[in-house]
């Protein structure tokens, strides 16, 4: 599939993914979200690929949200259609079996809140502004805002954000926990290839793992998670690199991992 909207870049084990339309400051259309879900359903058939990092075009915003100009004549029917494609892409990313980092590079507004919150990881650059203005459209959050944010930051710093609609600036998205860390605008790319190169290094299904326990245990009652922990664990002794990554450590050696 050609892709007009968006820009996939691979370096390293590493695919940077950057929405790019720029004269809606990212804001997500149909045809992006299409583009956006193929490209993330083949990464997760690339095993090469070890980590992923999805930005924004430009130096002003990620994903500004959903484009407002198609959403206005929606009748419900394409209203929920659209909804449910957004939904469709944002567990495509959360459930994608690689690590993935949102460098956040500008407004993260609604729909690209909700990108963000689907991601695994969040590092925002300072001029990064946070929010679910949807209520000024008279609407709510449609890509998984109400369910996703409440579980991030807890209910109440949510429940203020999708209620009011405010806009929060990057620092404070890095106090209530919405952000990992805020670093400048000018080497926001570079940390976030820095810790995907970290993650790409490590025991692929380790990490793999690692990322189904979290997410998948996160919904469960803390006993069943702990169950499903402990088969996960037994899972990793199947693996060459649990071998390769115990033998490196008594060989006093650095592990060299899917060799
Ligand atoms: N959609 C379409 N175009 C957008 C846009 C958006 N979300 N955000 C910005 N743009 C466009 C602007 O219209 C403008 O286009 P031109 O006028 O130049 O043609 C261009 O991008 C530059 O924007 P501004 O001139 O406004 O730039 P400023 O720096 O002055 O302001 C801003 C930046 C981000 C503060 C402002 O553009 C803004 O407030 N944008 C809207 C932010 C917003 O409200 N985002 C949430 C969108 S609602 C659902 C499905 C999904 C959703 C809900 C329900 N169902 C189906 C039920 C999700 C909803 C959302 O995400």
């Amino acid at each position: 599939m050609e892709y007009k909207n968006i820009i996939v870049e691979k370096e390293d084990s590493v695919a940077t993914v950057t929405l790019s339309r720029p004269k809606a400051l990212n804001a997500l259309n149909k045809e992006i979200l299409l583009e956006t879900l193929h490209c993330f359903q083949q990464l997760a058939l690339e095993t090469e690929i070890k980590a992923v990092i999805i930005t924004g075009a430009g130096d002003k915003s990620f994903v500004a949200g959903a484009d407002i100009s198609a959403m206005q004549k929606f009748d419900i029917l394409e209203a929920k259609a659209f909804a449910t494609l957004g939904h469709k892409v944002l567990s495509t990313i959360e459930n994608l079996p690689q690590p993935v980092i949102a460098a956040v590079n500008g407004f993260a507004l609604g729909g690209g809140c909700e990108i963000a919150i689907s991601c695994d990881m969040r590092i925002a650059s300072a001029n990064a502004k946070f929010g679910q203005p949807e209520v000024n459209l008279g609407v709510i959050p449609g890509f998984g805002g109400t369910q996703r944010l409440p579980r991030l930051v807890g209910k109440g710093l949510a429940n203020e954000l999708l209620f009011s609609g405010n806009i929060i600036d990057a620092e404070e998205a890095c106090r209530i926990g919405l952000v990992n860390r805020v670093v400048e605008q000018d080497v926001l790319m570079d940390e976030c290839r820095k810790l995907a190169k970290s993650i790409a290094a490590k025991g692929v299904e380790a990490v793999r793992f690692c990322k189904e326990a979290v997410n998948n245990g996160f919904e469960m009652d803390l006993k069943r998670a702990c169950e499903y922990e402990v088969d996960l664990f037994a899972l990793c002794f199947a693996s060459e690199d649990q071998q390769e990554g115990m033998t490196a450590f008594l060989e006093k050696r650095r592990p060299e991992f899917g060799k």
